[in-house]
């Protein structure tokens, strides 16, 4: 008999089930996902971290709202029963709703919860608290928050890097030069958010490899691009790339290479921007030699990358941890100028995209919109916070913020209820975070495992993992939609979130408009009849539900020609104007310039961040923490994937601390410290340190975390006031030895 195939974020898989328990998982053949990834699930789905049963923190049972938050963490958590449970909480988001109303409800719940789009966590959540009466949300994302907001400004939409790629078809026999700002780290192509079938992206580059592309990449660390695509490597300091690409397009303006025709025609704000390069604005000439002091590179590197996108079909790339930084809005928007400069915007394997080297399945070229979702009504509180300004919101209950052109005003946070993300793995400064979680009155979690924020909860549900329940799953980017079967019965006495909510809107009087009356099967058919109805708008005939559920796949037909971003525009600039202010591409833009922030101005411009190698003290280092090779995010964590965290450095930093390799250090920053041991390559760049994110955060005396995150590290800053979007990147350190 055929294996059950489901899926994970990490790609798709077959199960081994026997006698009822998951016994082995391998990726789905042909797919490519990694097999270390996909051969952990048992492990996961047994893990002794899960949670058993429904908790609740000791001295939040005995006094509720009036208990001490500071204890979280540190209270026993005591095991009850699922009625009395539920119980409390309907009484609990009844009482907040009651006495400080809907926006004291804080439910955003940010986190990539699981695959499967039914049951994703954080879609249910939001769809219980928009049908409850209201909450506060949060808005945005870690990924690419700036990115999303600087997008619309300067393209008129974020698809971007939310959607939109030119594929990798196109670039295949058309790009002369690839050159991916960040790089285009083979880890990250082992995750899709929501789950792909291929994993082909290493496929990709070596065919274009193969059929003459050159691959240029720009990052402190040399391991950021697959070996066989033979790419020169030009490490500058981080977070200076909106530098050099400035100085480039300087340059590109001097040699007389620039397109002024493609400025006339598909942009506006073009002079402006030109009168910043030359200097006429700010006294300052953005040339190759200015650049190159900034990324500390020498101008002569500049000079060779400069004469090679002179010539032939140029695609430039960002990744998205580029934009995770201070001003990381102006990477995106300086990443634009470029392109647009060099004119071949929208054309066979030219212009620009981002997020190749971040996501797999990014220039994929599938069809889009085939993956249902779970709908989310509106919420009727109409409150929503940037996303990263979580802790600043639980400091400044009645602060009004700017942000993008208005305002939002922090409310007074009453009560956490969170489901399918951990934001002690995800927000930075996370002993600033720890002190602020313990204002509100009660901290509800659903989750399968006990991380950190749940152990910081004060009533826990224990959810399923996607391996317990039945849901339809894919990705966008993909051209597959899965079937997932339940493979075994829930682990202990964990729940689905969806019935979790279901009860809990049976005792708040919402069950009729949160569960419409179905149950997971009528859903799962429910949101299957709008794939059917969307693939035949396109043509296509998708599977009846009871196919789809034996057949497991569709594989879905790929778009008949090879997607190429701004294609359309480029071709009737009139028909299909974007959606900015002028239609066309603001290399400068009057709508930014009007919000009058001074960490903004109108056009892409440069602005030393907060923390960098050019204002570093002494030993200080550059940190950066990059996505986790063998997680994602924590998920993972609790698996023998699992190891103990590492800094890692260029060889020339050990001599200058009397470290050798393998030494236990205690890294810090002006917020916190954690503890790791020092590794070193030749990779990085010197002054630079690279951890990984993922390590699950414990905590401990002194601000120093035993667990090794990074996050006790980062700081909890905004991009900028544009799109208050997070700015991890941005962080300096110093290391020191301790005792083992
Ligand atoms: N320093 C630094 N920090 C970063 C980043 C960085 O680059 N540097 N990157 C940022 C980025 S881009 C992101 S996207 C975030 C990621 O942050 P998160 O998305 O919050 O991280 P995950 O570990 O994926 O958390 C998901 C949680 O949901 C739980 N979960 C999974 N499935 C279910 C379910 O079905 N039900 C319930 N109830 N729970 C479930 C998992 O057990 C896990 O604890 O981190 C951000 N943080
Ligand atoms: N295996 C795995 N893959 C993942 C994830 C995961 O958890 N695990 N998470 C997924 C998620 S949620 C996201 S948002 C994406 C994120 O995708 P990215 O943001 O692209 O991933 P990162 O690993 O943070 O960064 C990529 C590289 O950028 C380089 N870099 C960092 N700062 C700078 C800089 O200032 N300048 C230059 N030139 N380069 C810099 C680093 O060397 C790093 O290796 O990854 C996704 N992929
Ligand atoms: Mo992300």
């Amino acid at each position: 008999m055929a294996k059950p195939i489901s899926l994970c974020h990490w790609g798709a898989f077959e199960a081994e089930v026997s006698k009822g328990r998951l016994t082995a998982t391998s990726p789905w053949k042909g797919g490519g996902a990694d097999a270390d990834m996909i051969g952990a699930l048992p492990e996961l789905v047994y893990s002794d971290r899960r949670v058993s049963q429904p908790h609740a923190r000791e001295s939040w049972l005995r006094h509720r709202d009036r208990s001490d938050g500071a204890a979280r963490g540190r209270d026993k958590m005591i095991p009850i029963d699922w009625d009395l449970a539920l119980q409390l909480a309907a009484e609990e988001v009844q009482r907040v709703r009651d006495t400080s109303g809907y926006r004291s409800i804080f439910a955003g719940s940010y986190g990539w919860s699981s695959a499967g789009r039914f049951h994703h966590a954080r879609s249910q959540v939001r769809r219980f608290f928009g049908t409850f009466g209201g909450f506060t949300d949060q808005v945005g994302n870690y990924s690419w928050g700036a990115a999303q907001i600087i997008l619309q400004h300067v393209v008129g939409g974020h698809e971007a890097v939310s959607g939109a790629a030119t594929s990798w078809d196109s670039i295949a026999g058309n790009t002369d030069t690839l050159v991916a700002f960040g790089g285009l780290n083979p880890k990250n192509w082992r995750v899709t958010s929501g789950g792909a079938g291929f994993h082909h992206m290493p496929d990709h580059i070596e065919r274009a490899h193969r059929k003459g592309t050159k691959f240029v990449i720009v990052s402190p660390v040399a391991d950021d691009i697959p070996p066989q695509s033979n790419a020169e490597w030009i490490a500058p300091r981080p977070g200076t790339d909106t530098a050099l690409m400035l100085g480039l397009c300087r340059e590109m303006l001097r040699r007389n290479r620039a397109d002024l025709d493609f400025l006339d025609r598909f942009c506006s704000g073009g002079d402006t921007l030109i009168s910043y390069l030359e200097g006429k604005s700010d006294g300052q000439e953005k040339s190759l030699e200015w650049a190159a002091g900034i990324a500390d590179i020498p101008v002569e590197t500049l000079m060779a990358l400069a004469d090679r996108i002179e010539t032939g079909r140029v695609m430039l790339t960002a990744s998205w941890s580029l934009q995770r930084a201070h001003h990381g809005e102006q990477t995106h928007w300086a990443l634009i100028a470029l392109a647009a400069l060099l004119g071949q915007i929208g054309l066979p394997g030219g212009g620009f995209t981002f997020g190749y080297g971040s996501l797999n399945a990014v220039g994929q070229g599938a069809r889009k919109g085939l993956v249902p979702s779970l709908p989310i009504p509106g919420n009727p509180a109409n409150m929503a916070i940037p996303v990263a300004r979580l802790a600043d919101m639980l400091e400044n209950p009645g602060k009004t913020i700017a942000f993008n052109g208005g305002h939002v005003t922090f409310p007074d946070t009453k009560l956490i209820y969170w489901a399918g993300g951990n934001p002690f793995h995800h927000a930075q400064d996370l002993f600033r975070l720890e002190r602020l979680w313990a204002r509100p009155d009660t901290i509800i979690v659903h989750e399968q495992f006990w991380t950190a924020t749940a152990k910081r909860a004060d009533l826990v549900f224990p959810a399923t993992t996607s391996l317990e329940r039945s849901d339809i799953g894919g990705s966008s980017r993909d051209p597959h939609v899965f079937f997932m079967p339940k493979l075994i019965d829930p682990v202990g006495q964990a729940r689905n979130d969806f019935d979790i909510f279901s009860d809990l809107a049976d005792l708040t009087g919402t069950s009729s408009t949160f569960t419409e009356g179905r149950d997971e099967d009528a859903w799962l058919k429910h949101l299957w009849r709008g794939t059917e109805e969307k693939a035949s708008r396109q043509g296509l005939a998708a599977p009846e539900f009871e196919t789809l559920k034996e057949q497991n796949i569709w594989h879905v037909a790929p778009p008949e020609t090879p997607e190429i971003y701004l294609e359309a525009f480029r071709r009737n600039p009139a028909e299909h104007a974007l959606e900015t202010p002028s239609g066309r591409i603001e290399l400068a833009s009057p709508r930014i310039s009007s919000f009058g922030y001074d960490d903004v101005p109108g056009h892409p411009a440069w602005m030393a961040p907060a923390e960098w190698l050019g204002n570093a003290q002494g030993h200080e280092l550059a940190l950066l923490t990059r996505q986790p090779k063998k997680f994602l995010h924590s998920q993972l964590g609790q698996t023998s994937l699992a190891e103990a965290p590492t800094i890692c450095v260029h060889p020339c930093e050990l001599a200058k601390r009397t470290l050798a390799e393998g030494d236990p250090v205690r890294v810090s920053s002006p917020r916190g410290a954690c503890l790791a041991s020092i590794t070193v390559s030749q990779m990085v760049r010197p002054g630079v340190a690279i951890m990984e994110t993922g390590p699950w955060f414990v905590g401990g005396p002194a601000d120093v975390d035993s667990g090794g995150n990074p996050n006790a590290l980062t700081p909890d800053i905004a991009t900028s006031t544009l799109a208050q979007a997070t700015a991890a990147q941005t962080c300096l350190v110093t290391i020191e030895p301790v005792a083992d």
